[in-house]
Parts: structure tokens; C-alpha cells; sequence
């Protein structure tokens, strides 16, 4: 019988490599967006004669139930969220309503609607934050350092709290960074490979940046949501932690990015003390040795092929726009 999978946040990065994969394996697709007047969703455009989608947002409780009601799903994937740290400082009760309260709302629709669905909640590496020590795995303790890490912190435990208090079947995966050519570009990774594309080409000059002593544990998307979907598959509910396991400075990340492109990046990148964060997180490395074992997860994208990767794709990007100019 064909499964249903419903998957918030469907028009962002992971939604739209998930809804690919859930394609590929035979599901029905329902994704969840919030209504725009334009009701285009460009990282879907190319999937929207093969999903459904359907109309509601994280902060209403009564639309939840409504679409999840309508869609009976088999697996509820909770992508949705005010995904960006630096805006979380910004707009932190907007982030705690959205990241944090609206897996609460999700969980109690799906509890109330459809509570033998399999459910996995996107948990972040940012809940680590300061992290005692390093590499993290499932039992390192939080820290969180930005309210967007807090947020996502609740929507965490809460998860776990539904699977031990009512018996879903809920799953949440600490995942570390994850890019790709579908990234926003407004972190760090994708931002630079845009710049450098667009010097590249010749239509800018700098590239502005906060802390490049940052370290992070950078992976491929594409890899990441095959471990989310393995999750819900297991015979019994647990969580994982999802990464490299190898950490790169945001420096490293510029210099491979400018290196491929046949450019020096001391001639171009300008350190903008305006982008440097309220609280940094100085160092992110997972241990990601129980979702290989027990999950049977592999990476199959590394560092410097995920910055040539993204280089590429904007270069051809850019390129394109100019001749469309
Ligand atoms: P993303 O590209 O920023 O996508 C976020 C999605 O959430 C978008 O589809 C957005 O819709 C939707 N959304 C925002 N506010 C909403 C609301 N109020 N109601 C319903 N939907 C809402 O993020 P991503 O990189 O794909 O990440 C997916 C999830 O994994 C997020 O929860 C993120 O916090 C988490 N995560 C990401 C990473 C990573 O490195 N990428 C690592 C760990 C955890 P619009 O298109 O309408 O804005
Ligand atoms: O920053 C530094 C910045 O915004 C990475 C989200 O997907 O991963 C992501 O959160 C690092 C930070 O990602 C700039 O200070 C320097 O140390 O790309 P980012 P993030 O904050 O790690 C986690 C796991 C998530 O869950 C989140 O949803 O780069 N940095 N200069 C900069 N960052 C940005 N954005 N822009 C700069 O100009």
C-alpha cells in the first residue's frame, strides 16, 4: 500500500531533498507551506505536479489539525522552523513560537489525529552550543547559545516527552550543519559561494563576513535527510546525532571556495564587525558513530567536493541570470 508522508517546512532546503527521496521510494507526499500570494516555492517547482501541498502554519494550532486530519499520514517529518540563528536575536519570540511551541502544537495535533504516525523532529547541533566537550554524540549535554538554540532545545525534549509519555512513535536527530546548492543565502556557506561566483563574473568586488575562527561540521543535505528517513524506519523510536564527524573553519570554507574559482581571498573578503553574533558558538564536531552502526548511515559527499559543489551550481546560477539580463 502506498505511505503517506507529510513534511513541514517542504519549501525549504531539506524539505525539497526529502520530498525527492520520499518520491523516489513510492510515497505519497503531502508538504505543508504558508500561504504566499505569489504561490511559487522555487526549491519544489520542479516536484509540484508529483506532491500535494496544503495550506497552514506552525503557529496555528486549529490549521494543523485540519490539514493533518485531511492527510492521515503514515510519517510526519517536522522540518518547519525560523531556521536562522542570527535572526533568532532578532526575532526571538517569533523563533520560540515557531521553532520551539510549534513542535508542541504538531505533536498534539498528531496525537490527537493520527497518533500511530511515525514522527521525526529536526533537532540541531545548536542545542550543544558551548558544549563541554567535543565531538558531541547523544549524551552531551546542552548548552544552547542563541534563542533560536533554546527553542529548538524544547522542541527536542518535548519530543522525547510525547514518545515516553503517550507512546508515539517520535524521533528527533541532532543534526550538524548541512549545505548545498539549495542552501539560503544568508548562511555562511551559501553566502560565500554566491560572492565568490559573482567575482568571479566580475559583477562584485568584496565579500562581507563575521567570525571566520568559527568552526563548524559541514555536510552534504542530499546525505542528511536519507538519515531522517532511516530513523522512521527502525523498529523502535530513538535519536541520533547526524554529521561528518570532520570540523572545517569558516576560513577553510572561504579559501577552498576561492581557490576553486582561480581567486585569492585576501584580496576580497572584508571582516564586518556589525555580523559578529551577540553569544558564538566556537566549535561544532559530531560523533556520528550510532547513526552509522545502528542506522547503517553513510556520507557520500565531503568537505571540499560540497564547496566545489556549491561554487559550480552558483557560478551557473549567476552566469545564467546575466545572460537573461
Ligand atoms: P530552511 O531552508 O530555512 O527551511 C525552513 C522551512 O520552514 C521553510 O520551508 C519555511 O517556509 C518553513 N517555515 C518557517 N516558518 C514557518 C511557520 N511558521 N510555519 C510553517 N513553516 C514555516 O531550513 P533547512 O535548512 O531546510 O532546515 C530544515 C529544518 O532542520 C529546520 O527546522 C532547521 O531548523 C533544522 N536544521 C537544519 C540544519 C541545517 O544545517 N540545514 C541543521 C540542523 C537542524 P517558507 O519557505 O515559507 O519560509
Ligand atoms: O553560521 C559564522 C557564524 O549562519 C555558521 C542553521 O542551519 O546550522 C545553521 O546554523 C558560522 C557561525 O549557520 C558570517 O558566526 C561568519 O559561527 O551558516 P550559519 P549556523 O549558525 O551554524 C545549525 C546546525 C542549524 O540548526 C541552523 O538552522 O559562520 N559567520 N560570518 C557567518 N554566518 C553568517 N550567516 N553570515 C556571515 O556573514
Amino acid at each position: 500500500m502506498t505511505k503517506t508522508a507529510f513534511i513541514t517546512g517542504i519549501s525549504g532546503q531539506d524539505g525539497s531533498y526529502l520530498a525527492e527521496l520520499l518520491l523516489g521510494k513510492g510515497y505519497h507526499v503531502v508538504g505543508m507551506v504558508r500561504r504566499s500570494p505569489q504561490d511559487v516555492y522555487p526549491r519544489i517547482e520542479h516536484l509540484r505536479d508529483r506532491i500535494t501541498l496544503v495550506q497552514a502554519d506552525l503557529t496555528d494550532q486549529a490549521g494543523l489539525i485540519r490539514v493533518l486530519s485531511a492527510s492521515q499520514p503514515d510519517e510526519v517529518y517536522n522540518l518547519g522552523a525560523q531556521s536562522f540563528v542570527a535572526a533568532s536575536w532578532e526575532q526571538p519570540v517569533l523563533t520560540a513560537e515557531t521553532t520551539g511551541v510549534g513542535v508542541a502544537r504538531l505533536l498534539e495535533a498528531v496525537r490527537l489525529v493520527c497518533p500511530h504516525a511515525r514522527f521525526y523532529q529536526a533537532s540541531s547541533s545548536e542545542m550543544f552550543g558551548n558544549a563541554a566537550t567535543t565531538p558531541q554524540d547523544e549524551n552531551t549535554p546542552f548548552h544552547p547559545r542563541s534563542p533560536y538554540g533554546v527553542a529548538k532545545a524544547f522542541g527536542h525534549h518535548l519530543t522525547v516527552n510525547y514518545r515516553e509519555s503517550f507512546g508515539l512513535f517520535a524521533c528527533s536527530g541532532i543534526l550538524f550543519n548541512h549545505e548545498s546548492p539549495r542552501r539560503g543565502r544568508e548562511f555562511v556557506t551559501r553566502k560565500i559561494s554566491r560572492q565568490v561566483a559573482c567575482i568571479r563574473l566580475g559583477s562584485e568586488e568584496q565579500l562581507r563576513l563575521g567570525n571566520l575562527h568559527a568552526r563548524r561540521d559541514w555536510g552534504f543535505a542530499g546525505d542528511y535527510v536519507e538519515a531522517m528517513w532511516l530513523m522512521l524506519q527502525q523498529e523502535s523510536p530513538r535519536d541520533f546525532v547526524v554529521g561528518t564527524g570532520v570540523d572545517h573553519s569558516v576560513a577553510d570554507f572561504v579559501e577552498v571556495a576561492f581557490a576553486h574559482a582561480g581567486l585569492d581571498w585576501r584580496r576580497h573578503v572584508l571582516i564586518d564587525e556589525t555580523l559578529k553574533r551577540p553569544a558564538e558558538v566556537d566549535l561544532l564536531r559530531a560523533d556520528p558513530t550510532k547513526a552509522c552502526e545502528e542506522l547503517g548511515w553513510k556520507l557520500s559527499v565531503e568537505f571540499e567536493a560540497l564547496v566545489r559543489m556549491m561554487v559550480d551550481a552558483d557560478t551557473e546560477e549567476v552566469n545564467q541570470a546575466k545572460g537573461n539580463a
